[in-house]
């Protein structure tokens, strides 16, 4: 089937003093500042996270569900099946409709969908959870409180947004103080995800203070603070990478 809107490409890397600077030399331009809170909501025992499904309301933004893009062996299946590795040598597997597929190799490149739709957002969480649609979910609100979903990490992030050719770059500093860039440029088409991976991770090198391991996003940190065990089952299932930085490191 066609992806339903289009799959965001992003890589992550640590930002630093100099940052801002060498995007400017790079040509970046300021698109704006924002400050936003985001809630995240999962079922009581984690299955929608467990299944590589993040689903949370933005303020300004409102619904948003990120998830893998495609289904596992699909047909437009990038060629990511079992065998073929990413540039940090990990295994990268589609993911799919099937909670027990392996993840995308986290601490790299990320290639997820943003689904907004009312209806496909509870389509997709109705076949995450194995329930069958009810009716009456047509608005996001009452199908997570149908489906018994609950808050499990809300923060407030800053972000300054740059512009960079047909690239974004954001700039983020999260309420519990951890900071983190991104480097993001969105594709229609899974057979266009490699050469925009190559693409937004010689930018996030290009930007990024240098680091040995993965970078973490706001989330691994998050979790690792507030919810140990939550954070310890995303790891074991291989969603989050574990985070070898503590903060203090910064
Ligand atoms: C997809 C995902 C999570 C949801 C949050 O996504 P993230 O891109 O980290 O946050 P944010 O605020 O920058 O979202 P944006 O505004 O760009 O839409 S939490 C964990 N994941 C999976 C994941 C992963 N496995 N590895 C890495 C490096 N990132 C995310």
């Amino acid at each position: 089937a066609e992806p339903t809107g289009s799959i965001e490409v992003e890589a992550k890397f640590m930002v630093g003093p100099g940052t801002e600077a060498r995007l400017v030399v790079l040509g970046a331009v300021l698109a704006g500042a924002v400050s936003f809170q985001d809630q995240y909501y999962d079922t009581p025992d984690g299955r929608l996270t467990l299944a590589d499904h993040w689903l949370r309301h933005r303020e300004g933004a409102g619904w948003e569900l990120k998830c893998p893009p495609w289904p596992a062996g699909g047909a437009r299946d990038p060629g990511y099946g079992p065998g073929a590795t990413s540039q940090d040598g990990s295994t990268r597997a589609a993911t799919s409709l099937n909670p027990g597929a392996p993840a995308q190799p986290p601490g790299s490149t990320t290639a997820y969908q943003e689904l907004t739709s009312p209806a496909a957002v509870v389509a997709r969480l109705c076949a995450i959870l194995a329930v069958a649609p009810d009716p009456g979910w047509a608005c996001i609100p009452v199908a997570v409180a149908g489906l018994g979903l609950e808050v499990f990490a809300a923060f407030r992030t800053q972000r300054r947004s740059y512009r960079l050719g047909r690239l974004s770059v954001d700039l983020d500093e999260a309420d519990f103080g951890y900071a983190v860039g991104e480097v993001e440029t969105a594709v229609t088409h899974p057979w266009e995800v490699p050469a925009a991976q190559e693409e937004v991770t010689r930018v996030g090198r290009e930007l990024g203070v240098e680091v040995t391991g993965p970078v973490m996003g706001k989330m691994s940190v998050y979790l690792q603070q507030y919810r140990p065990q939550h954070y310890e089952e995303l790891v074991q299932a291989g969603r989050l990478v574990r985070d070898k930085m503590p903060m203090g490191g910064r």
